[in-house]
């Protein structure tokens, strides 16, 4: 961290700092705002946010910002897609607006949400440095009651430097997209409101029992007021800011079949949320995955959020033809890949039953030995869990994704995975690990840690030889059941040749027939997301057959071309139903 830079840590907002807030009223701060690129960090070196104009004898002083002459960009967006001028642009921008606040409750609060701003977030309100935020996908919420006055200037602060230190570390195998990239909203809400609202069918309970707590924003006792539209009405105690009840209930179950939601809302001390809500158990059962009490195998595909026109800022008819094609793939589960997606992606899937593994990007060389970025990896592991903990969809927490088998990752993931659990009790937790090619075998020490074991193997591709997967899979004596998160091989869209032709369609549907082949026959193998649904931009992917995108779709970059393996994928999932 620069000199510089060391005040700005101090109010951090966390995991802690997060209210409930789907279905609340919302402002919306989106749209134009005033930016400018600031590569050199000047406004938090100089505190531009403070605004001095004169010196204390009324003298005018020199300013290096223009705030309300600097261009218009609208947020949220990816800047790297606003302008070719910014495609690659890496670092510190400046975005600022005016609005106007009046109280309406005089016991109301202001909270400012972020969606997501890669990766650092400062945000300064009225001259005033309010706080920041880490971590590029996941959302962040401060209290910004004290800093308003009817007229309000907000400075908001991005930066996607990419550090070693960080979470992603600043060598990855996707774009690193800049910008405020999901919606800035205001929320009111009552003193004391409803901070977090979680409800889920109780595992174990043979269907027949519902959890739901209430976390309060201060230590006060009320009562609390529960309804699941269609299925009953429960109230509970809430003592020092927090109640839970465990009831009866023979909740219709939520399945990819059938997807049934529930309008569910709670009402506490003066605040009631809402949500819409499924029930359903997984668990793991010897080398089985269940469902609804049914053993099922996991079909599925990974998935950037990804594309071509907005970056990581996708669309919801983006993020439909995504589920659509996973669908036609015959795909009933999808490995959000390597981040939090957006909040709409999860409840997309609860609507249309679609399963998920949601994952934190504790990718590849990670500073495993620091407490610092453990720190990091945690909260950002927590803000997912809390934004997502009501999601039927998501089954799986991911904590990582190839990292290589040290004594410093296992007690660093080792304890992500033991967060998850102490989190959630609800869900299964799994990470995407290496082969040990030193024996050609599945065998990683966090396999301890983990509920179902993900690998990625590369055969056929990294791994040139194919022969070797039979017998990697013979050599692996997995004790708990296996999902297969990655295998796949660049196709450049349309290009054609022979099937040892890498950068070919008949290539990659080559190797994913004989990964079919092969998988196929393995009972521990109890689901596969192999790499990926559509290709995705990729600066370290440089050849002709690339061209600085990750070709290992099976749908090009614009989703307009299905690849050969597309129909070999389908074959095999619609064998299954
Ligand atoms: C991997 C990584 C993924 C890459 C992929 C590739 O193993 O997990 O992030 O994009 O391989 O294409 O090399």
């Amino acid at each position: 961290m620069e000199y510089y830079e060391r005040e700005y840590f101090e109010k951090l907002s966390t995991a802690d700092d997060m209210i409930y807030d789907r279905f609340r009223k919302k402002e919306s701060l989106n749209g134009s705002w005033h930016y400018a690129v600031d590569q050199y960090d000047t406004c938090i070196r100089q505190k531009w946010y403070e605004e001095h104009y004169y010196d204390e004898g009324g003298n005018s002083l020199p300013v290096d910002f223009s705030f309300d002459e600097w261009e218009m960009m609208t947020l949220p967006c990816c800047w790297n897609t606003t302008d070719r001028m910014y495609a690659l642009y890496e670092g510190s921008m400046i975005f600022t607006r005016k609005f106007l606040y009046a109280k309406r409750d005089y016991n109301e609060r202001m909270i400012l949400k972020i969606g997501a701003a890669n990766y650092l977030c400062r945000v300064f309100i009225n001259k005033k440095f309010v706080g920041m935020h880490r971590g590029g996908s996941t959302p962040c919420y401060f209290d910004i009651t004290e800093y308003l006055q009817p007229e309000n200037r907000i400075i908001i602060q991005a930066d996607s430097t990419r550090r070693n230190e960080q979470v992603p570390p600043s060598n990855t195998d996707w774009f690193n997209y800049g910008g405020i990239y999901r919606d800035i909203e205001l929320i009111r809400v009552p003193n004391v409101h409803i901070k977090d609202f979680r409800i889920a069918l109780e595992p174990g309970s043979e269907f027949h029992k519902i959890r739901a707590s209430v976390t309060l924003s201060q230590p006060v006792s009320a009562d609390a007021k529960l309804t699941i539209d269609g299925l009953c009405v429960q109230e509970f105690h809430v003592s020092d800011g927090r109640g839970e009840i465990l009831f009866d209930a023979q909740p219709e179950l939520w399945s990819t079949e059938r997807p049934k939601l529930y309008d569910v809302s709670v009402s506490c001390a003066g605040d009631s949320v809402r949500d819409r809500v499924g029930f359903r158990e997984i668990r793991v059962d010897g080398m089985d995955i269940v469902l609804n009490g049914k053993p099922l195998f996991l079909r599925g595909i990974s998935c950037h959020e990804d594309s071509v026109p907005n970056g990581k800022a996708l669309t919801d008819e983006e993020r439909l033809e995504n589920i659509r094609a996973a669908k036609e793939l015959g795909c009933n589960f999808m490995r959000v890949a390597h981040y939090p997606h957006s909040e709409r992606m999860s409840q997309l899937a609860d609507e249309v039953g679609l399963l998920l593994w949601e994952e934190i990007p504790v990718y590849w060389e990670i500073h495993f030995w620091s407490e610092d970025t453990y720190n990091d990896a945690e909260n950002q592991l927590c803000e997912l869990i809390n934004r997502d903990y009501n999601r039927a969809s998501v089954i799986i927490w991911s904590v990582g994704n190839e990292n290589q088998d040290t004594d410093d990752r296992l007690k660093f993931m080792g304890g992500l995975a033991e967060c998850a659990r102490r989190c959630d009790g609800t869900r299964l937790v799994s990470a995407a690990c290496l082969v040990n090619f030193a024996k050609n075998a599945i065998d990683d020490r966090l396999e301890q840690c983990l509920d179902i074991i993900g690998v990625n193997e590369y055969c056929g591709w990294y791994t040139a030889d194919l022969r070797m997967l039979p017998e990697l899979f013979e050599n692996s004596h997995p004790q708990k059941p296996v999902i297969i998160t990655e295998f796949g091989a660049d196709a450049y869209p349309g290009l054609r040749g022979t099937i040892t032709d890498k950068g070919t369609e008949d290539c990659q549907a080559y190797v994913y027939e004989k990964q079919i082949e092969n998988i196929r026959k393995i009972p521990y193998i109890r689901g596969m997301t192999p790499w990926i649904l559509h290709d995705f931009r990729c600066p370290r992917r440089t050849s002709v057959n690339q061209k600085y995108f990750n070709t290992k779709g099976l749908l090009s970059a614009d989703r307009n071309h299905k690849k050969l393996a597309f129909y070999v994928l389908k074959k095999f999932y619609d064998s299954f139903e």
